[in-house]
């Protein structure tokens, strides 16, 4: 059974992310728009909480159901959550998001439905940069942008 998911991103950018996925057993397809960014790549994650009560904080740390560290969208080691980045070709315009995971779900236990889409300001160092945030958020900086990930009408 396909299913379809929807997040409206809000804050200093806002955007509208669709996931699709054919089946369980299917990678996860992300597709939509973000706009307002700052030229350069910006962190990309799905965070634990559908909670925005105190603003994308509220979200608590990213998606990380198996304890692991956090990586790139292609290592061995990553967080459920760790989408990689987006890149802003140049300021202010609208950034296209394609990325295809298979980590994330839309059912099962690495669900992201009622957790929320992050974007931030800075780039996601993949785990590799040497910065003591590297092994847990990418020193990915402030959270600019994020929306609860819900379903939607196919
Ligand atoms: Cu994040
Ligand atoms: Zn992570």
């Amino acid at each position: 059974m396909p299913v379809r998911a929807v997040c409206v991103l809000n804050g200093d950018v806002t955007g509208t992310v669709f996931f699709d996925q054919k089946d369980e057993k299917s990678p996860v397809v992300l597709s939509g728009e973000v706009n307002g960014l700052q030229k350069g790549l910006h962190g990309f994650h799905v965070h634990e909480f559908g909670d925005n009560t105190n603003g994308c904080t509220s979200a608590g740390a990213h998606f990380n159901p198996q304890k692991q560290e956090h990586g790139a969208p292609d290592a061995a080691v990553r967080h459920v959550g760790d989408l990689g980045n987006i890149e802003a070709t140049s300021s202010g315009g609208a950034t296209k998001v394609c990325i295809q995971d298979s980590q994330i779900s839309l059912v099962g236990p690495n669900s992201i439905i009622g957790r929320t889409l992050v974007v931030h300001a800075d780039p996601d160092d993949l785990g590799i940069g040497g910065h003591e945030l590297s092994k847990t958020t990418g020193n990915a900086g402030a959270r600019i942008a994020c929306g609860v990930i819900g379903l939607a009408k196919l």
